[in-house]
């Protein structure tokens, strides 16, 4: 069984993607081909598809509210939430995630680095993101109080930046622990940028490489030192010495 060896120093840095969630009950992207009800989820995750049609993106991620309330975490999350607690301030996650699943199983140090499912923001004016589990799938879709404009997921949807502090942090834990860090990627299929490049980014700075997936996409895999082939939830409990 595979083990990472963790130094009394080493830094742990981990991504997550949609297949840590998956022995929770909720969908993976690649798993349904892409698509969602026959669209292909780039263009509903996208500003031109909420620009065309904002009831039809509003469906699409009040199902997927309803069905992130509808799950738990499962043992994958759970072992990271555990190995959080014996790093502390060596440790940091970074989820492409939106399904705050990481949170409820105890993750404290986790980035969402493509934005929180279970909050809204104005598409227009600069009135904060807010938490927000309501569903709108009838019209009228819901509004900014403040300016009365189209309200959206807080959501970083294709073609749109990410958070630069976000990047900033991931960069910085490779920057500053460069020899002593680990890097893991879980459940994700490396095809989205800028998370797929990590992998690159923490080889930069000579951290070892780790991929946890159940079916590793080969190319992706590649570019890793260490692969494991096998589910997170069953993977995870045993994987860190
Ligand atoms: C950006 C939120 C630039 C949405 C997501 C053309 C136009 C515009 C942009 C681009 C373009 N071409 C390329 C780009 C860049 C684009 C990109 O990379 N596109 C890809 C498709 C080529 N990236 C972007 O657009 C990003 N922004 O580049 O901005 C910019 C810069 C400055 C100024 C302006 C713009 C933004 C990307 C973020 C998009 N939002 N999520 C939502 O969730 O609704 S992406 C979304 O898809 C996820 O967050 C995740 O990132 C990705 C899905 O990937 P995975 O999580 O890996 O899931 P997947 O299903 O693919 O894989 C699951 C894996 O789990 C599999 O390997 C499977 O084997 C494994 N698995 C399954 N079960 C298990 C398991 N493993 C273990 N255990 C199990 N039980
Ligand atoms: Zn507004």
């Amino acid at each position: 069984m595979d083990r990472i060896e963790i130094g009394p120093k080493t830094f742990v840095v981990v991504a997550t993607g949609a297949g840590i969630s998956a022995e929770s009950g909720l969908a993976t992207f690649r798993g349904a081909g892409g698509l969602w009800e026959g669209h292909r989820v780039e263009e509903v995750a996208s500003p031109e598809g909420f620009a065309a049609d904002a009831q039809l993106v509003w469906r699409f991620y009040s199902e997927r509210r309803k069905s992130a309330l509808a799950v738990e975490p499962n043992a994958g999350h759970l072992a990271l939430a555990k190995l959080e607690e014996k790093l502390g301030d060596r440790f940091l996650l970074a989820t492409q995630n939106v399904d705050g699943l990481h949170r409820r199983a105890g993750s404290k140090r986790v980035i969402a680095i493509h934005g929180e499912l279970f909050e809204s923001r104005c598409a227009q004016c600069f009135e904060p993101p807010f938490e927000d589990k309501q569903t709108y799938l009838e019209p009228p879709m819901p509004k900014c109080q403040v300016c009365g404009m189209a309200l959206r997921p807080n959501i970083v949807w294709f073609g749109e930046a990410l958070d630069h502090r976000h990047l900033r942090q991931v960069r910085e834990a490779f920057e500053d622990h460069r020899g002593d860090c680990v890097f893991i990627a879980i459940g994700t299929s490396g095809q989205v940028y800028p998370a797929a490049g990590f992998v690159d980014q923490a080889r930069s700075f000579g951290a070892k490489t780790w991929l946890v997936d159940l079916d590793p996409a080969h190319e992706f895999a590649a570019r890793f030192h260490h692969v494991v082939r096998g589910k997170s939830g069953e993977v995870l409990p045993q994987l860190f010495g």
